[in-house]
């Protein structure tokens, strides 16, 4: 049975999936238009923020909630928060890439509850409940068994225009590349979590996220079976600089990679 908070949150966004599916349908179409797309995709992040605020605030109002356009809502002493990004991809959106989603997360004085990150365009819904599994739509939800570094996929994120870390993913690339089946950046981590926790692939890292971009997808992957924390091991990758998400048996090789690629750069 899935927990009543998890029929809000589903119900929340699949209704922004609705008006983001159809906002994306318009992106193309924008491309030459005179204005150009990127207000149209702030529009559209806007107005799925919205939905997702307005559904849930009016099953739960006693929640504050958090999100990257609108930042803290409502009462900052409140115990129980919702982490909201209505848009995790916005970039692929702006470029019609098909790969985008929505992630909600309830947090309860500090700990992640529940969480749910929804693809709109190919209808997949992932959740979790703490101590209750992770799902795919109805379906039990299990990381990757690959033991072997030589067979796994890791996904990341790939510093761009003025984010920080470009010096940290230059040091951690070539070790990962040269041990490993090969690395992917689709940029949508909260999707990239998603995958991790559906073992599509063993591992997932990047430097300098949000919390929207993670909260959902952190649970996800432990209640998969995984193994989420900071690059260096530490246990806030919620609050933290970075994150690492893998399954278990890969958790300890990925962790010693990326350090070694880490402690080379403060070497050279
Ligand atoms: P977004 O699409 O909601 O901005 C890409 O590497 C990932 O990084 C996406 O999940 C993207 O989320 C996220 N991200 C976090 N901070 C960002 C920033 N300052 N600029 C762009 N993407 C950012
Ligand atoms: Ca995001």
């Amino acid at each position: 049975m899935r927990p009543a908070i998890i029929n809000i949150m589903d119900g929340a966004a699949r209704k922004a999936a609705r008006s983001l599916v159809h906002d994306f349908n318009e992106v193309e179409h924008l491309q030459i238009s005179r204005k150009g797309p990127a207000d149209f995709v702030s529009e559209a992040d806007r107005r799925a923020e919205n939905i997702i605020q307005k559904e849930l605030s009016s099953a739960y109002p006693q929640f504050s909630l958090v999100t990257e356009e609108a930042g803290l809502i409502g009462d900052d002493t409140a115990e129980d928060q919702w982490i909201v990004d209505p848009l995790d991809g916005t970039t692929n959106f702006l470029h019609a890439i098909p790969h985008f989603s929505i992630s909600i997360a309830h947090v309860h004085k500090g700990e992640i509850l529940e969480g749910i990150i929804l693809d709109p365009l190919r209808e997949e819904v992932f959740w979790a409940a703490k101590g209750q599994g992770a799902y795919l739509n109805n379906t039990r939800l299990r990381v990757s068994a690959r033991s072997k570094l030589s067979e796994s996929i890791l996904a990341t994120g790939i510093p761009f225009l003025g984010r920080e870390g470009k010096e940290e993913m230059m040091a951690v690339l070539p070790l990962v590349m040269e041990h490993t089946a090969g690395i992917r950046r689709f940029g949508s981590a909260a999707l990239d979590l998603a995958f991790v926790a559906a073992g599509r692939y063993e591992g997932f890292w990047e430097f300098g996220l949000s919390s929207w971009d993670v909260a959902a997808g952190i649970l996800i992957v432990r209640e998969a079976g995984g193994l989420v924390s900071e690059i260096d091991g530490r246990n806030d990758p919620l609050g933290g600089s970075s994150i690492l998400a893998t399954n278990g048996s890969l958790y300890d090789p990925i962790k010693h990679l990326l350090q070694q690629g880490l402690k080379n750069r403060r070497r050279s």
